[in-house]
């Protein structure tokens, strides 16, 4: 796993949304509230980091909302969509997922495919190399492979066409590129498992604590209790 240029990648980030990535234009990340940040909802942790299933935080328990709208209701409380690095942070959304039977929800990969993504020779192919975690600008392993250090791979050997993940299946159907990570819950009589959708689709969400808007916001405000 390498850590891209941050520059780089904020530049990318910042180009997706004003590339309408979720068919309206103009929408843009949100800041973090100082405020909500001290106040954010921590259900669960792991390394440190602070985590909550929109579901269970009663002003969201009723939320579905698109690949966007998640990440910037995380951002607000200095969080953002979940980034699954590891083996055992993935056991933890999966448990979750499970025990409080959730149909899906979604997490901050994405495929890059917007402006700026094209001239990156090193994310081609784009359905094995194309993907990366937007919380932190990290990439994801090689989607066709065991993640260095796993005992399986998250993506499901199934979907919508009956291929293995990601499959891009809905812009067969609609035009629609599949560029958003959701875990989905069986859907397709494949357990619990990652695929690639479409970004527009409503869908309830877990954050994760940011530390880049942490700092940021701790920074800013530093008689306040993060
Ligand atoms: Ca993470
Ligand atoms: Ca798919």
């Amino acid at each position: 796993m390498q850590t891209w240029c941050l520059v780089a990648m904020t530049l990318l980030a910042l180009a997706a949304m004003a590339s309408g990535q979720s068919d309206r234009p103009g929408r843009f990340l949100s800041l973090p509230v100082p405020q909500k940040c001290a106040t954010r909802p921590k259900e669960f942790a792991y390394q440190g980091r602070s985590y909550f299933y929109s579901g269970h935080v009663p002003a969201l328990a009723n939320k579905k909302v698109d690949w966007l709208d998640g990440r910037n209701i995380c951002r607000e409380y200095c969080m953002d969509l979940i980034s699954i690095e590891t083996q055992e942070e993935n056991n933890l959304v999966f448990r979750l997922i499970q025990q409080n039977d959730v149909p899906y929800i979604w997490t901050s990969g994405r495929l890059c495919d917007f402006k700026g993504c094209e001239s990156r020779r090193d994310l081609e192919p784009k359905n094995i190399l194309g993907w990366f975690w937007s919380a932190n600008r990290e990439k994801l392993s090689a989607t066709n492979q065991i993640p260095n250090g796993w005992g399986y791979n998250p993506w499901s050997q199934t979907g919508h066409k009956k291929q293995r993940q990601p499959d891009n299946a809905e812009f067969d159907i609609n035009g629609t590129t599949e560029s958003c990570l959701s875990v989905l819950n069986n859907v397709y009589k494949d357990g619990i498992a990652w695929h690639d959708v479409a970004c527009y689709h409503e869908k309830p969400f877990i954050c994760e604590d940011s530390e880049e808007l942490l700092n940021y916001v701790a920074a800013n405000n530093p008689n306040l209790r993060l």
